[in-house]
């Protein structure tokens, strides 16, 4: 149905108190399926031109919808970036600065409003929110963080024991539930993977996928973070010196410590049943025995551990993007693909090398960047690229208007049905707030800051370090230009902007100044 004449109906709906019309109009609209995962970076799409894998379902999806080619994460970490999506708040007034943080689910919520309106509302896979998740009325969870290998899940009321690989699984219980639903309401279906978060262990299938090749390497894998804040090199989340033999890189058995001093065997190892284990030990042993004989040092070490890295978290993309077929196929054969909205994002984007890193956090592109995929038959242009700033706080006020709901005004995004609709065209934002708070792992101190279309601006909280890059010119941001006489004017400019955003959506306490 055209857009308009939904949004019509939908008005005319609620003039009508009766509960005949409303339900007639409820029938309209349309479903969303909200596919996501865990740490997947625009760099291992192909549909974002990456270098180092294909990605044919996704790709699908793209073509057949528009891709947002800057869409960003207001707070570049998990829980956070998940409450944000929920909210359509800024960690600051949600409430969930950082992982450690509990979600309050009192708040208000887009699946909260949208289940009120009569969509059926269900969740399966990764929440990560540690109270229970309110507003659905289906719900099925990975308990924190969540495993591979023959995951558990949990409902309120029990615990599950599944056989088999989570992201399979995971797209098991979302169809299940699709299947079981009532056909006469729309539906909001949040199908959150784990994939292809650490310890990126791949399913059996993909175990010895991209074995006879070599991945590229980016170009700033050897980065000696020079020309930037003295805080880049203080972190812990290095290729070279923070990947653990056995827990991450699955050299089974080595005692050999990080540069933390750390040993940990890798936790899906002892989860596997004795034909996982044995396809496990096929695939990994024989390529560990040559490892070991061959001894790279220096460079060459870096470059097998990137390349074991690499390969483990491409090999579980390539079980996300096959079961992101099944799920389109799903749609096709249900006659559901022209009535159900259907968005591929994940929580924030992940280093694939770049900067020497895994991991993610900082304000830089290759983490503050996220996935967004939106098809919307009939509505968004298929193969458009929209370039407008968009971040996760819009996603929720997107769906409650696709949904002929009205964005509450205390959501800090907005709906972003107009770029779907005219691409570009449509007037959007120019500036784009980031706050990043934890103080925990790999050792990334808070920041916040602003990012426009050409520059960024970074503000170290604590430690009083500025960053400005110019991104038109150094996208990889190798070049602090803060200090840059010839950047003055831009720099004065750009804390114009950070303290306006500050005080558009009433961020607490001084930034500091310059
Ligand atoms: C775990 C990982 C970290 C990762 C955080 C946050 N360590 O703690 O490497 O940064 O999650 O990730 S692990 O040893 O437990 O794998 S997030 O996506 O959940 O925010
Ligand atoms: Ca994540």
């Amino acid at each position: 149905m055209e857009r308009r004449t939904f949004l019509q109906l939908s008005a005319l709906s609620s003039l009508l108190a009766g509960k005949w019309a409303a339900a007639e109009a409820v029938s309209e609209k349309p479903n969303i399926l909200f596919l996501f995962t865990d740490d997947h970076a625009v760099q291992a799409i192909s549909a974002y031109g990456s270098r180092i894998n294909n990605t044919p379902n996704i790709d699908r999806l793209a073509r057949e919808g528009t891709i947002f080619d800057r869409c960003f994460c207001c707070n570049s970490i998990c829980a956070p970036s998940r409450a944000a999506i929920l909210t359509g708040k800024h960690s600051h007034a949600n409430g969930l600065r950082n992982n450690q943080d509990t979600f309050d689910g009192r708040q208000l919520t887009f699946p909260k409003q949208m289940q009120e309106a009569g969509y059926q509302t269900a969740l399966i896979g990764k929440w990560h929110l540690k109270t229970d998740p309110t507003g659905f009325d289906h719900w099925e969870i990975l308990p924190g963080q969540g495993s591979y290998y023959n995951p558990d899940f949990r409902t309120a009321e029990e615990n599950t024991h599944y056989i088999g690989y989570a992201t399979d699984i995971t797209t098991d219980l979302a169809l299940d539930w699709l299947d079981k639903r009532n056909e006469d309401e729309p539906f909001m279906l949040m199908c959150q993977h784990k994939a292809p978060h650490r310890t990126w262990a791949p399913p059996p299938e993909f175990l010895t996928l991209y074995d006879d090749e070599d991945i590229p390497e980016p170009e700033t894998l050897f980065d000696d973070y020079s020309g930037r804040s003295e805080v880049l090199k203080k972190n812990e989340m290095t290729i070279a010196g923070h990947l653990m033999y056995d827990y991450d890189l699955k050299v089974s058995g080595s005692e050999v410590p990080d540069k933390l001093g750390r040993t940990m065997k890798n936790p899906e190892v002892k989860r596997m049943n004795p034909e996982q284990r044995a396809a496990w030990d096929a695939a990994y042993g024989p390529k560990n025995e040559k490892f070991l004989k061959d001894n790279p040092q220096g460079k060459d070490l870096v470059r097998w551990k990137y390349q074991r890295y690499i390969k483990d978290y491409l090999r579980c993309i390539a079980s996300v993007d096959k079961n992101i077929g099944r799920v389109l196929d799903y749609l096709d054969e249900k006659g559901l693909a022209e009535n159900t909205i259907v968005v591929y994002s994940s929580d924030q984007g992940f280093y694939l090398g770049e900067h020497g890193w895994y991991d993610k956090r900082w304000m830089y592109e290759e983490s503050m960047r996220m996935p967004l995929i939106v098809r919307w038959p009939g509505v968004a242009r298929a193969g458009e690229r929209v370039s407008a700033l968009v971040q996760n706080i819009d996603f929720g006020p997107t769906f409650l208007d696709i949904a002929g709901l009205e964005v509450p005004r205390e959501m800090h995004g907005r709906s972003m049905s107009a770029l779907l609709e005219e691409g570009d065209e449509a007037p959007w934002r120019t500036s784009i707030y980031y706050h990043y708070y934890e103080k925990g792992e790999h050792n990334v101190p808070p920041h916040e800051g602003v990012r426009t279309e050409r520059y960024k601006l970074i503000h170290f909280t604590e430690l009083k370090k500025w960053e400005l890059f110019d991104l038109k010119k150094d996208p990889s941001e190798m070049k602090n230009v803060y200090k840059d006489p010839a950047y003055a004017e831009v720099r004065m400019e750009m804390q114009g902007e950070l303290r306006s955003l500050r005080r558009r959506f009433q961020v607490q306490g001084a930034t500091g100044s310059s």
